[in-house]
């Protein structure tokens, strides 16, 4: 068989994991494989194309590349996989793949990744365990891979003979019982380690924290997420601390616009920097999010998340806040969540227009409703009649109307389409995601919807 591996030229800085399994299990199985990245012309005629997706958000990569390969190769079939065809799988079938694969392709899993296809990258990536202990609500994991493998896997096969460093993206590695025999293992083989995606500082001892210096880990990376692992999060820091690692050396996860408030999120970041450590801001991003950044928790502001972007920008480093003095200083004198994130002279308003947006569609919904959904991004929960925010008429559930989202998602009003200034937009926006020949309630014109939603943020 000849087989396609395409990653969408959406932007990331590391090669596609998933599909590097796959073309080591598809060599070992005597198939010819070729990768490619975003929308080329290979010489190979496949007779399947893989096509892997990352998050949520970069989907309009994913189904531009879908459409490009069924188009270029009209006989082979077009399979779409990874994180977003797992999270979305009705959405990633909009892209038009013959078929969307969700979760893992657990005989692929075994296998080192052929790293022969990304010649210029030297780092070994793995995952030595899958799910996870816990189930935190902000959080894919649960939903991607399910409850904890169990027990970890040797990782020693997984590391590419030359490569001096393993990146493990391990959701929670000490949440499995024999999580020291992954340790022992890297630092066998001598690479440098990177527990990307953070260790659980719930779990973090005094032995633990021995343990981990047996190896080279820089930085150590936790999370600090709610402000009840405020003592776990204090102690994981002291015995980490305690074992020789730098308090500086320590990087911490910090979720804000998730269930906390912007004086929460100040308070984790004062803890943080005040302990000697880093905070790195992680803003919440929903599991079906569709553009990046636009979600607005209900205890939060747009201007207030943009505070804190800002100050990320300015006063911070590399996006992350440092435990230097003058930011500590800032941050425990401050007053108020405004004056410890303000920055003089830099304010920017956030503008309102509007951003019709795709979400997944909620199962069991009318049509209708589904639709709506998908094109405006609306909560499926509303039902009853809306003014139209410019000429005031009154739109009753049957009627049509558009929703209006400011930059950063929040439900701000609802448009009768006479009042719409922008049909063209509007019109490309529905025809790249239905078609060209797509019509509502058998009407030609894509331009009327039916009103679903009121209520406004
Ligand atoms: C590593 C990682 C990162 C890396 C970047 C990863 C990258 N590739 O570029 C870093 C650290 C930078 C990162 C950052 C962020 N991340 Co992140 N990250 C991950 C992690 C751990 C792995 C993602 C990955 O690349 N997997 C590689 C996959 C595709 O390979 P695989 O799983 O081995 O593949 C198997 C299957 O997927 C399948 N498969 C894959 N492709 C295909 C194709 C076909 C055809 C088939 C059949 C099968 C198949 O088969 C493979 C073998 O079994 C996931 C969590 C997780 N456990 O998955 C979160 C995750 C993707 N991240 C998430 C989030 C929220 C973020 C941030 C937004 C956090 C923040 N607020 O700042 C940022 C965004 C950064 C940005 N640039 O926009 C969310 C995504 C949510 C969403 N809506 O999409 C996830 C799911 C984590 C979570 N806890 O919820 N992240
Ligand atoms: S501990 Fe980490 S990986 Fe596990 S559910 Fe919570 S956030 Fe996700």
């Amino acid at each position: 068989m000849k087989i396609l591996l395409v990653q969408p030229a959406y932007y990331t800085r590391y090669p596609p994991l998933g599909l590097l399994k796959l073309a080591a299990m598809h060599k070992n199985k005597g198939d010819e494989v070729l990768f490619v990245r975003g929308l080329e012309h290979p010489e190979l005629r496949p007779d399947v194309v893989y096509v892997t997706s990352l998050f949520t958000y970069a989907w309009k990569h994913v189904h531009n590349t879908v459409a490009y390969y069924r188009a270029l190769y009209p006989e082979a079939k077009v399979v779409l996989g990874g994180i977003y065809a797992t999270l979305m799988p009705e959405h990633a079938r909009l892209s038009g793949a013959h078929e969307v694969h969700t979760g893992l392709v657990t005989e692929a899993e075994g296998y080192r990744p052929d790293y022969s296809l990304v010649p210029e990258w030297d780092s070994s990536i793995m995952f030595s365990m899958r799910g996870c202990i816990r189930k935190c609500a902000f959080c894919a994991v649960p939903r991607l891979e399910g409850k904890t493998s169990g027990k970890a896997q040797t990782v020693r096969d997984l590391i590419e003979p030359g490569h001096k460093k393993a990146i493990l993206w391990d959701n929670n590695v000490l949440g499995v019982p024999n999580w020291s025999d992954v340790v022992d293992e890297l630092k066998d083989a001598g690479v440098s380690v990177d527990f990307n995606q953070g260790l659980d500082a719930r779990l973090i001892t005094d032995d633990i924290a021995r343990k981990l210096r047996e190896i080279r880990v820089n930085p150590i990376r936790l999370a600090y997420d709610i402000p009840s692992e405020k003592p776990a999060v204090e102690s994981a820091i002291e015995s980490l601390h305690s074992a020789g690692f730098s308090r500086r050396r320590i990087i911490v996860y910090t979720l804000y616009n998730f269930t906390d408030t912007p004086e929460q999120f100040w308070g984790r970041v004062t803890d943080l920097i005040s302990w000697g450590s880093v905070s790195y801001p992680m803003r919440y991003e929903p599991l079906n999010s569709l553009t990046k950044n636009r979600y607005v928790s209900p205890h939060w502001t747009a201007e207030q998340l943009e505070m804190v972007a800002a100050a990320r920008r300015v006063i911070g480093a590399g996006g992350a806040f440092p435990p230097y003095q003058a930011l500590i200083d800032k941050m425990t004198q401050a007053s108020s969540f405004e004056d410890a994130f303000s920055l003089r002279g830099t304010s920017r308003r956030t503008k309102i227009g509007i951003a019709g947006t795709i979400e997944e569609p909620t199962p069991n919904l009318s049509p209708e409703r589904t639709l709506f959904r998908d094109l405006f991004n609306d909560p499926a929960t509303l039902q009853s009649g809306v003014h139209c925010a410019e000429c005031g008429s009154c739109l009753a559930v049957s009627d049509r109307a558009f929703a209006i989202q400011d930059y950063a998602g929040r439900y701000v009003a609802y448009l009768c389409p006479d009042c719409h200034p922008n049909k063209k937009w509007i019109n490309g926006l529905w025809r790249s995601t239905l078609g060209d020949g797509f019509t509502l309630n058998g009407e030609a014109s894509p331009l009327t919807i039916p009103v679903l939603a009121s209520t406004v943020h």
